[in-house]
């Protein structure tokens, strides 16, 4: 398996966990998402993903998948050891919604081409732009502080897809220099995985494409 990558993208370190906690052998082709434009939007990776985003991962049959949790489904459907959701469906469903507060309701307003395009098309001055980013991760993270329960994990002893979410998203916020003392719990959780070979390998700093 080949997985498009850039060692900043949390999508792809979310992708990058699952595989590892898999045990999967994968290759890495590495996006740059800032130079030369974007290479997101180079020809060569539209023919890959045309929605011009990474995380991207082709099967040894060819077939190319997109979207990190359609991507992580396909992994944990067809490599079911050990399981990335729990069995019971209460529990399956409160992984799922913090899985989805980050990938459906902070990051894609907080992703680089929406930076760029207030900054670049709307000319908004870069400490908006800071300001706009803190407050979505903000609205998120007291969601997900309040509805988790780390044991060590989000959902108790077991990593699921929500560790696996919320790992990526919380380099995000450290990243920008998103405050944090309000989310003890969280950083509990994302200390807890690091712990975890699968976490830290995963890590954008061990990436190979790490500036
Ligand atoms: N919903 C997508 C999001 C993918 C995504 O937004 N990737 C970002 C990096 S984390 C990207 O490629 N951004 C390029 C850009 O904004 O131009 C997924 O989960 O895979």
């Amino acid at each position: 398996m080949k997985l498009y990558s850039y060692f900043r993208s949390s999508a792809a370190y979310r992708v990058r966990i699952a595989l590892n906690l898999k045990g999967l052998p994968y290759e890495m082709d590495f996006v740059h998402l800032t130079k030369d434009g974007g290479r997101q939007h180079s020809a060569e990776f539209n023919a890959v993903n045309p929605a011009k985003l990474v995380p991207a991962l082709r099967l040894d049959s060819g077939d190319v998948l997109t979207q990190s949790l359609a991507i992580i489904d396909y992994l944990d459907e067809t490599h079911p050891q050990p399981p990335l959701l729990p069995v019971d469906p209460l529990q399956r469903a409160k992984v799922r919604a913090v899985a989805l507060t980050i990938a459906c309701d902070i990051h894609p307003i907080d992703n680089l081409r929406v930076l760029q395009y207030l900054k670049r098309t709307l000319k908004h001055e870069q400490s908006d732009i800071d300001a706009w980013y803190h407050h979505w991760i903000i609205q998120g993270f007291n969601a997900i502080e309040a509805a988790i329960a780390p044991g060590p994990y989000c959902f108790g002893s077991q990593v699921t897809l929500a560790d696996i979410c919320l790992v990526p998203q919380v380099f995000n916020a450290r990243r920008l220099k998103v405050p944090l003392e309000a989310f003890p719990k969280i950083v509990a959780v994302e200390s807890a995985c690091l712990k975890l070979a699968a976490f830290d390998k995963a890590r954008p700093e061990n990436q190979p494409d790490a500036e």
